[in-house]
C-alpha cells in the first residue's frame, strides 16, 4: 500500500531539515518503506482538503490506504510497531524506547522550541534581550539531565531505536543556537545520528525538495 507523507512546498529553513518531515522521512528509511510526498503551501495547509487529514493545518500527515495520522511521534510510532528496526523486541526495552519517544516530544522539545519562537518572534520586544537567558537557561536544564544521563553512551538505551530518532530530531533543532557544543557526548550523539545512512537519505530528499528550481 503506498505511502503518502505531506511536506512544506518550500520549507522556512530552505532545506536544513529542521521540518518535520525529516523525521517521518528518516523513519520510513530506517525500515525501508518506500513513500510519496505530496507538497503543501502554508495556504493550503489551512484549506478543508488539508484540515481533514490535520486538524491544527500543519504538516507532516501520514496516509496509508484508509489510515491517515498526523503527529510526528504517533507517525514514528505507527512505523516503528509494525517494521522491523526501530524498536526492540523485548517487551521492557521496547516500552523504554517509545518512553524516550515521549520525552523528546513532551519534555526536550518544548523549550525547544520555545526558544526557536523567541528568536523569531520576539526579537522586535522591548524585553527579548532580558528574557532570551531564561529561555536558554531552561534548554540548559533539560540538555543538563539529558546529557547525565547518557554518559559517553553510543543511544540512549542499548541500540538505536525510535527514541534516538526523535530525541535526535529534537535536539537538531538546536545546532544554530551553539547551545548543543557545549554538552560534547550531546554533540556526537546528534553527529551519530546524521551520519546514519537512512538519516542522510532523509536529508538528502527534503533538500532536494527546498533546492529545486521553481516551477514555471
Ligand atoms: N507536534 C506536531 C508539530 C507539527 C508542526 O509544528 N509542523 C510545522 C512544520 S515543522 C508546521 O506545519 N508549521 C506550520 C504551521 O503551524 O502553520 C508534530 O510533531 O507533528
Amino acid at each position: 500500500m503506498t505511502i503518502t507523507i505531506t511536506a512544506f512546498e518550500k520549507s522556512p529553513d530552505g532545506g536544513k531539515g529542521l521540518a518535520r518531515d525529516t523525521r517521518v522521512r528518516w523513519a520510513l528509511e530506517e525500515v525501508g518503506q518506500p513513500y510519496a510526498v505530496r507538497l503543501v503551501s502554508f495556504r493550503a495547509m489551512k484549506e478543508p482538503a488539508h484540515l481533514a487529514l490535520h486538524p491544527f493545518g500543519q504538516i507532516p500527515t501520514y496516509e496509508e490506504g484508509d489510515l491517515a495520522l498526523f503527529e510526528t511521534g504517533s507517525i514514528v510510532l505507527h512505523l516503528a510497531e509494525r517494521h522491523a528496526g526501530l524498536l526492540p523486541r523485548d517487551a521492557n526495552a521496547r516500552a523504554r524506547a517509545i518512553t524516550w519517544m515521549f520525552a523528546a516530544v513532551n519534555t526536550v522539545e518544548p523549550p525547544i522550541l520555545d526558544l526557536s519562537a523567541a528568536r523569531v518572534m520576539e526579537r522586535d520586544k522591548p524585553w527579548y534581550e532580558d528574557r532570551l537567558p531564561l529561555v536558554m537557561d531552561r534548554v540548559r536544564a533539560r540538555l543538563d539531565q539529558l546529557s547525565a544521563r547518557m554518559g559517553d553512551a553510543d543511544w540512549l538505551d542499548g541500540a538505536f531505536s525510535a527514541g534516538d530518532l526523535m530525541m535526535v530530531s529534537v535536539l537538531l533543532r538546536l545546532r544554530a543556537s551553539g547551545i548543543l557544543d557545549e554538552y560534547p557526548n550531546l554533540a556526537a550523539y546528534v553527529a551519530r545520528g546524521e551520519a546514519r545512512p537512512a538519516y542522510q537519505r532523509a536529508f538528502e530528499a527534503q533538500l532536494a525538495v527546498n533546492t529545486a528550481p521553481p516551477k514555471g
